[in-house]
């Protein structure tokens, strides 16, 4: 428990550094979901960073691919490349591009940047791995803010028809998309009841909290019948004072007084 905890700040520091490099990028969600990443990549997933492509690897489906930056953290601190490699985050032509590309990096699944489609590249991959009597798991990481997307809501009915139990979904629910508070730009509750009300098996924890975190993903493991959504309460900016719950960090950098800042707090 405390090696993963001690993983997430790691990949908070990175991700503060990253998106400081870089002077541009989107520091908010990485730090709100560091330690639901921290779980996955060091205890839930079953994976391979020696072999990204592994056929009996579980997917992770990125679709809030704004917020790459804490998988990229997450795959340097598991060792599918150097942690230096890191600071070429948003550099043209780096395999670790604001947005995940498939072109440029091998471990990622599906690009992302255009929201709202995780859902249903994760549900057409789950059923796909089921026509082939698999049993890996398809894990897709999606947001709030992407529940503004139809898309969404089409991949929610159809996991459902398709009894997709090998899927587990989890969101990232800050309350907080690029314009504001998510109930003030497109209102969302009841959220988990909605899902739930499609069929979806729903769990609902606090995104902070490594016992619930991982509670939550052993549950949703041994579900059966339908597709989970783990819906993970969770505050952008997570572990940096001056960027908790503040909309304004979901895509700004840190200047070098506030990298200092962030570095101190998360020591
Ligand atoms: C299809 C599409 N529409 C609009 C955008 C612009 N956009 C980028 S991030 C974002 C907010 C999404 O909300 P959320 O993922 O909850 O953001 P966070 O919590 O990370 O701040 C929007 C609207 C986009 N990337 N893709
Ligand atoms: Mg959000």
């Amino acid at each position: 428990m405390e090696e993963l905890k001690l993983k997430a700040k790691q990949i908070r520091r990175e991700v503060i550094k990253m998106v400081a490099a870089a002077k541009s990028g989107h520091p908010g969600g990485p730090l709100g979901l560091a330690d639901i990443y921290a779980a996955l990549y060091f205890k839930i997933l079953k994976h391979d960073p020696k072999n990204p492509n592994w056929e009996e690897r579980d997917r992770l489906i990125l679709s809030n691919g704004h917020v790459c930056a804490v998988r990229y953290a997450s795959m340097a601190l598991s060792g599918y490349f150097p942690i230096e490699d890191l600071k070429t985050f948003r550099n043209i032509n780096s395999k670790l591009q604001g947005h995940p590309s498939t072109r440029y990096m091998e471990g990622l699944e599906t690009s992302s940047g255009s929201l709202g489609q995780g859902l249903s590249l994760a549900t057409g991959i789950a059923l796909g791995l089921r026509h082939q009597n698999k049993t890996n798991k398809v894990y897709a990481c999606i947001s709030d803010g992407e529940c503004g997307e139809g898309m969404t809501w089409e991949a929610a009915q159809s996991a459902v028809h398709f009894k997709l139990d090998n899927l587990v979904a989890f969101m990232d629910r800050n309350f907080i998309q690029i314009d504001g508070n998510t109930e003030e730009v497109m209102r969302l509750e009841p959220l988990g009841k909605k899902f739930e009300m499609f069929g979806w098996n729903l769990i609902e924890a606090d995104g902070h909290d490594m016992n619930q975190i991982l509670e939550s993903f052993a549950k949703a493991e041994k579900h059966k019948g339908s597709p989970t959504l783990i819906l993970f309460r969770t505050v952008i900016g997570k572990g940096v004072s001056y960027m908790e719950n503040k909309a304004e960090w979901h895509g700004t950098f840190p200047n070098a007084e506030q990298e200092k800042q962030a570095l101190l707090e998360l020591a």
